[in-house]
């Protein structure tokens, strides 16, 4: 039974990490209620939540693949997808060195304002964009976040079955 006892003390605080890590990774789904957020409330802009296209490209919106204009320059500006508090310092920042990502010579900001987009100097709508059904983190990459600290839970746990079962034999 000592070495059940002992097993169970190492799984338990590991399945409490990966469910930690987990659900830290599905953070970035809350990023356009932030932008939306704050723009709104310190600025008075942006009466709509931004699309996902607004940082992810083709519809790809799982971990790192928020690589539009704005989001590499809000990324240069500390955006963090780990941390929510990092999306009001880079909007900040944005608003502060006036970005015009796209160099059609509206900032950024404006854009979202006036519901174009910051990404491309074509005159089209943000707004229009609806981007995946699931939202900014729902697409088709969206379980990679998830996925790997699952699947490493996963091997973990199998590895540790497999030993309790050889000390099982042995003892
Ligand atoms: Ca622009
Ligand atoms: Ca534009």
């Amino acid at each position: 039974m000592k070495t059940v006892a002992r097993i169970l003390v190492t799984v338990v605080p590991m399945c409490l990490f990966v469910t930690t890590v987990s659900s830290h990774a599905g953070a970035v789904r809350r990023f356009p209620s932030l932008i939306f957020n704050h723009l709104h409330s310190s600025y008075t802009v942006a009466p709509y939540e931004p699309p996902c296209s607004l940082c992810h490209l083709r519809g790809s919106t799982g971990s790192g693949t928020a690589d539009t204009p704005f989001a590499l320059s809000m990324k240069a500006r500390g955006l963090s997808a780990s941390d929510n508090a990092s999306v009001d310092t880079a909007l900040d920042a944005m608003v502060r060195d006036s970005v015009d990502s796209d160099g059609d010579g509206t900032p950024d900001i404006q854009e979202i304002e006036n519901d174009t987009d910051p990404n491309s100097p074509a005159n089209v709508s943000l707004s229009g964009d609806v981007g995946p059904n699931a939202g900014c983190g729902g697409g088709q990459k969206s379980n990679s976040g998830g996925g790997a600290p699952a699947a490493a839970a996963g091997l973990l746990f199998t590895a540790l079955l497999g030993a309790f079962r050889r000390r099982s034999r042995s003892d």
